[in-house]
C-alpha cells in the first residue's frame, strides 16, 4: 500500500457549506420543528398580530419538544430556533417558550466538548452524540448573543461561557496577518482551508464578535473584532470598476484568490458601520446597491470585475434589506429606505406568488420560483420593512435595541404599546 495523499489546503472558493434549507424539516432532518411559527414569532408581535403570536405559541409550547432524536445543526439551531423562540420570550414573556430555550441550550451544550473548545457542527439531541469535525467561523463563533440572553434571564452562564470560548478559540489561531482561514478542524485546530472571506461561511463570525461586545461588555470580544477588522480593510478591501468590495485571499499572505461575491455578504456593510466604519460601510452598501439596480433580485453570487453570475439562485435573501435598516439606524439617511424600498418592490414584482413569496432558482429567468419560502424571510426581510416603515411602536429605535444575526429581536421591546 503506498502512502495516501494528503491534500494541501484549499485555496480558491469550494462548496460553501449548507446555510439554507427550505423544507419543512431541514434543520434537524426528518423531525418538523415549526421553523416558520417559530421565526415569524416576534415579527407578528411588532406588527401588533396578537392573535397570530397567541396562536404561534400555543403551537410551540404544545408541539416543540427539544428531546429530539436527530442530528442537529448547532449554529442554525441557536441562530434560527433557539433565538427564535428566545425572541418570542423576550416579546411576550411567555415562561413556557424560556424554558424550552433553556432545555434546547442544555442539549446544544455537549457540541463544545473538543479539546479547543470549538463546537462540532452537529449534535444529536437527544442522546448528545455529535459529529462533525471540520466547521466554520461562523458555526464556531455564532452563538454569543442568544447565549448571553438566555444567562441573562435564566442566571445560568453555561453556554455563554461555552460560546466565549469557542469564539476566543478561534481567534487566537489567527494567522501573523490578523486573518483567519474559513475551515477549522474543531479537534485539532489545523485549517483545511486557507481561504479568507467576509462572506459565509465566516459571515457571523465577525458580526457576532461585535455583537458579543455590545451585549457582554467583555473587551475580548470587541478586541478581537477590531484586530480582525482592521486586517480584513487592510488586505480585502478593494476598488474594482469604481466600487468598493471585499475580496477573498490566502490568509497568512494577503494574496487575492478572487473576486467573486455572495449576497450573503452584503451584511458586511451594515455591520462596518455599526462597528465604528460608517464611511466605508457607506461606500460598500453603494456597491450593494449597483448590483441591485444592475440585477434587480441579486443573484446568489456573482464575479464583481465582470458581473458575471456564478450561482444564479436567490432564496429571498434579507442582507440588503438588513444593512438598509442598519445603516438607517445609525444615521437616519433616508437613502436607506430608498434602497431598502427598491429591494421590497423588486421582491414584489419578481417574487410575489398566489398564496405567498417564493426563492428563485435563477434570478435571470422570470418564474424560475424554487417553491419555498425560509424562515428567515418571516424573521428578517418582513421585520426590517416594518421597522423602517411603520415607526413600530413596540421597538425602541434608539441604542437599546438587539437584532441578532437572523433578526431576532434580544433587546429593545416596548411592551406598554
Ligand atoms: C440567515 O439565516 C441569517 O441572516 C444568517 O446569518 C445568514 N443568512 C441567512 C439568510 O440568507
Amino acid at each position: 500500500m503506498g502512502l495516501g495523499r494528503i491534500s494541501p489546503p484549499r485555496l480558491g472558493r469550494g462548496p460553501d457549506p449548507p446555510r439554507f434549507g427550505n423544507a419543512p424539516d431541514y434543520l434537524i432532518k426528518p423531525h418538523d420543528v415549526g421553523l416558520t411559527i417559530a421565526e415569524a414569532l416576534d415579527t407578528l408581535w411588532l406588527m401588533e398580530l396578537d392573535a397570530q403570536v397567541e396562536d404561534g405559541v400555543r403551537w410551540i409550547a404544545d408541539h416543540f419538544r427539544p428531546d429530539i432524536d436527530g442530528w442537529a445543526q448547532a449554529f442554525e439551531t441557536n441562530i434560527r430556533l433557539l433565538g427564535s423562540i428566545l425572541s418570542g420570550h423576550v416579546c411576550t414573556g411567555d415562561k413556557k417558550l424560556l424554558a424550552l430555550c433553556h432545555d434546547l441550550a442544555e442539549r446544544l451544550m455537549p457540541a463544545f466538548d473538543t479539546p479547543t473548545g470549538m463546537p462540532r457542527r452537529f449534535v444529536n439531541l437527544k442522546t448528545g452524540a455529535t459529529k462533525g469535525d471540520v466547521s466554520y467561523p461562523a458555526e464556531i463563533g455564532g452563538f454569543a448573543p442568544e447565549a448571553t440572553t438566555l444567562a441573562k434571564l435564566t442566571g445560568d452562564r453555561r453556554f455563554l461561557d461555552a460560546a466565549i470560548r469557542a469564539a476566543m478559540a478561534l481567534y487566537e489561531r489567527r494567522s501573523k496577518i490578523d486573518l483567519i482561514p474559513d475551515e477549522v478542524n474543531v479537534v485539532t485546530g489545523a485549517f483545511p482551508s486557507r481561504r479568507a472571506s467576509v462572506g459565509p461561511p465566516s459571515d457571523s463570525y465577525y458580526e457576532y464578535l461585535w455583537d458579543g461586545w455590545r451585549l457582554t461588555g467583555d473587551a475580548r470580544f470587541r478586541d478581537a473584532y477590531r484586530t480582525l477588522t482592521d486586517a480584513i480593510l487592510a488586505h480585502q478591501r478593494r476598488t474594482i470598476g469604481g466600487r468598493l468590495w471585499f475580496v477573498d485571499v490566502d490568509y497568512e499572505t494577503g494574496r487575492p484568490l478572487e473576486t467573486r461575491q455572495s449576497e450573503l455578504a452584503a451584511f458586511y456593510a451594515g455591520l462596518l458601520a455599526e462597528g465604528g466604519d460608517g464611511a466605508i460601510g457607506q461606500l460598500h452598501m453603494a456597491s450593494w446597491a449597483a448590483a441591485q439596480e444592475r440585477f434587480g433580485v441579486v443573484p446568489d453570487e456573482f464575479d464583481a470585475a465582470s458581473w458575471a453570475v456564478t450561482d444564479p439562485g436567490n432564496p429571498l435573501r434579507p442582507e440588503i434589506a438588513d444593512s438598509a435598516l442598519t445603516l438607517w439606524l445609525t444615521d437616519r439617511n433616508e437613502r436607506w429606505r430608498h434602497l431598502a424600498r427598491a429591494h421590497f418592490l423588486i421582491m414584489k414584482r419578481r417574487q410575489k406568488v398566489a398564496h405567498g413569496y417564493s426563492g428563485l432558482e435563477d434570478v435571470r429567468i422570470a418564474g424560475s420560483y424554487d417553491d419555498s419560502c425560509p424562515g428567515f424571510w418571516w424573521s428578517e426581510q418582513m421585520k426590517y420593512y416594518w421597522l423602517l416603515f411603520a415607526d413600530a411602536k413596540r421597538f425602541d429605535y434608539g441604542p437599546a435595541h438587539y437584532l441578532s444575526t437572523e433578526g431576532n429581536i434580544l433587546r429593545g421591546v416596548r411592551r406598554a404599546g
